[in-house]
């Protein structure tokens, strides 16, 4: 089964929960659509968690690429190593001791969008058309990826046959439910992918203490948090 999720910034324990819920095994696929440190408490080690898992395709987002940028900008300053690693444990603060550097090389090596025959994935959104039709990923830059706030809009639906799954700003931020906001497309039952427009998947997990996840196959969404919902 492939299980998608974004933003779960540091919520270690909700995440260990998720999985728990969805008897996540080695023969499943997990994606995580960026935003996993920075906020909660357990950045590093939800990383190393998410890094130690099996089947992956974890994104960066705009925390991940802001990390990267503040570690970049050290490594043009200085080539003692020691010193920049001490200062990158230092920006993710709680658990940042446990800051290695595997972990670094990881985090930079990590993608920024990744799409199937089906669906794409980006943290904040893809970039769009006058027509809205997507454009080629390829080309995007990566703030667009990473931060654009225009295509959380609920009356910003990509055309095309691809499901966009996103997340970046909470749900609630729009007035929804802290929950999985599904765009359907007319007269679509929702009980496969290609029937939505695009999945916002952002529960605002720090905030709200909800995670949730959307399973691939036959789409059901899954919650920990409140009384799991
Ligand atoms: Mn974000």
């Amino acid at each position: 089964m492939t299980y998608i999720l974004s933003d779960i910034h540091g919520e270690y324990e909700l995440f260990c929960r998720l999985m728990e819920k969805v008897r996540f095994s080695d023969g499943d696929l997990l994606i995580c659509c960026g935003d996993m440190i920075e906020k909660g408490k357990h950045s590093v080690r939800l990383t190393q968690l998410l890094f130690s898992i099996k089947k992956t395709v974890l994104l960066a987002g705009n925390h991940e690429y802001a990390f990267l940028k503040y570690y970049w900008s050290l490594m043009r300053e200085t080539s003692d190593y020691d010193l920049v690693l001490q200062k990158l444990q230092a920006y993710l603060a709680y658990d940042g001791a446990l800051l290695d550097w595997d972990t670094v090389d990881r985090m930079e090596a990590l993608p920024y969008y990744y799409e199937t025959e089906e669906f794409i994935c980006a943290h904040a959104g893809v970039p769009l058309d006058k027509e809205r039709r997507i454009l080629p990923l390829k080309q995007a830059s990566v703030e667009q990826l990473v931060y654009d706030r225009t295509f959380k809009e609920p009356d910003v639906l990509p055309r095309g046959g691809k499901c966009v799954f996103f997340g970046h700003t909470p749900t609630i931020n729009l007035g929804f439910e802290p929950k999985i906001k599904r765009y359907l497309r007319e007269g679509a039952r929702g009980d496969r992918v290609s029937d939505h427009y695009k999945i916002h998947l952002d529960t605002g997990a720090y905030h709200s203490g909800i995670l949730g996840c959307f399973r691939v196959e036959d789409c059901r969404e899954f919650y920990v948090g409140q009384s799991d919902l």
